[in-house]
Order: C-alpha cells, then sequence, then structure tokens
C-alpha cells in the first residue's frame, strides 16, 4: 500500500501510487491567467491569487520528473478564427474589464486566449519540457473537445494530480470531468489558486464533501514526502 496524507482520506483510495500508473496535470499556468497585461489582469482580479501556486509548483514537477512520473500540462485558448468560440463565452467575456475587449480581442499580450499569442503561452517558470503532453483545449475542462482521455487511457495512467489555475474553474471543471470517468483525483491546496480566495477555498472543501466526492485534497509538502518513497 503506497498513499500519501490528504484529506478526507488518505489518495489514492486503493494505495496504487506508481510512478507508472499516476500523472501530475497543470492547467493552464498562462500569461493570460497569471501574467502582467494578460486576460485575468485585463479583468481587474488579484494576480497574485493566480501566481500564488507559481513556486511550490516549480518545485513539485521538478521532483516529480526526478521520480519518473508524468507532469502533462493544458492551455485554454482558441483558434484564430474563433471558429471554436462559443458566441456566449465571447459576449461574457467582454462584459468584465477595460475597454469592453474580451477572448479573441487585441490586449497587451496579443489577442486574448487565442492561440499562439503571447499571452496563451505557459509562463516560462513553468514551461513544458520536451516530450511533456500538453492539450490545447477550447473550454473549461480538459476532457473535452481533446484527446486527454486517450492519452492517459493508452499510458494505463489512472491516478491524477491537478494543479493549476484556476481552482474553482478550470481545474475544478477537469477534476468532475476526470472523476466521472473513474480517474482517481487529487487536487493540489498550494499549487492552485482562484480569482478570488472565498472560492479557492470553497472549491476544496466541495471536494471533501460525501466522502470525497470528487476524490482528496492535500499539498505539495505531503506529495514531496511521499516522493522520497520511490
Ligand atoms: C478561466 C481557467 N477561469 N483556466 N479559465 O476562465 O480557469
Amino acid at each position: 500500500m503506497r498513499t500519501l496524507a490528504s484529506a478526507p482520506y488518505p489518495w489514492p483510495y486503493d494505495g496504487d501510487l506508481r510512478p507508472a500508473n499516476t500523472a501530475l496535470i497543470v492547467i493552464d499556468m498562462q500569461t493570460d491567467f497569471c501574467g502582467v497585461g494578460g486576460y485575468v489582469d485585463k479583468m481587474g482580479y488579484d494576480l497574485s491569487l493566480t501566481r500564488a501556486p507559481i513556486e511550490p509548483l516549480k518545485k513539485l514537477m521538478a521532483a516529480m520528473r526526478a521520480k519518473g512520473f508524468a507532469v502533462m500540462h493544458t492551455r485554454e485558448g482558441h483558434r484564430p478564427d474563433l471558429s471554436d468560440l462559443p458566441a456566449n463565452k465571447r459576449w461574457r467575456s467582454q462584459r468584465i474589464g477595460e475597454g469592453g475587449r474580451g477572448i479573441g480581442d487585441a490586449g497587451p499580450c496579443g489577442r486574448i486566449l487565442v492561440r499562439g499569442e503571447p499571452g496563451w503561452q505557459i509562463i516560462p517558470e513553468l514551461a513544458p519540457l520536451p516530450g511533456e503532453v500538453v492539450i490545447d483545449k477550447p473550454g473549461k475542462g480538459s476532457f473535452c473537445a481533446t484527446d486527454l482521455e486517450l492519452i492517459l487511457r493508452t499510458r494505463g495512467i489512472t491516478n491524477l494530480m491537478l494543479a493549476g489555475i484556476t481552482t474553482d474553474v478550470c481545474v475544478h471543471t477537469t477534476m468532475r470531468e476526470a472523476n466521472d470517468r473513474g480517474f482517481e483525483c487529487l487536487i493540489l491546496e498550494d499549487c492552485t489558486g482562484a480569482t478570488d480566495l472565498g472560492n479557492h477555498q470553497a472549491a476544496l472543501k466541495m471536494v471533501q464533501m460525501q466522502g470525497g466526492v470528487f476524490g482528496a485534497v492535500s499539498n505539495s509538502a505531503a506529495v514531496l514526502e511521499a516522493l522520497q518513497a520511490f
């Protein structure tokens, strides 16, 4: 049995924690969500909240890689012709922040959440290594309109550690999608962040209801401790 300290139960539920069946998925650590001039900044939210996971994630990613665990990444973004951007998503994004600019419009970091633009890139501190899986997703969840599930099943990965931003939107949506598909999920408190602290805390609390309705909650220290066994 190999588990790590988490709430409301030691994770994973079956004690089968191994590099071959476990991946760290780092969600949307893009300039648009945590960089100056990006989408979240332009909406007027406190960037320190979405930047908080950067340092803990740097350490965790290095340790996971060193022990042979898969590290995967996602990027939220749309095609330059916006053919994969639902009209309601664009309309809502234009309602907040200065100048009525939203997804697809030009901003200080290029066109907001458009693939290939500077703001859409993963921040250099957490850049994927060559060969690591990067999933481009048009939605909040990482399974919708992507090949993530196929890749995980092909590799025999059943346990997912979830990190990145934002806790209450893309991380939570991905966790729920993964949980419904039978993956065993863990969300990492200090390696996630939201545009609102209360929402971050509530999102973590939600996971722990009903015996762990979507999985379990832990932090990077507990994972680093567990990694010593490998
Ligand atoms: C949002 C995300 N919040 N990555 N995206 O629009 O959570």
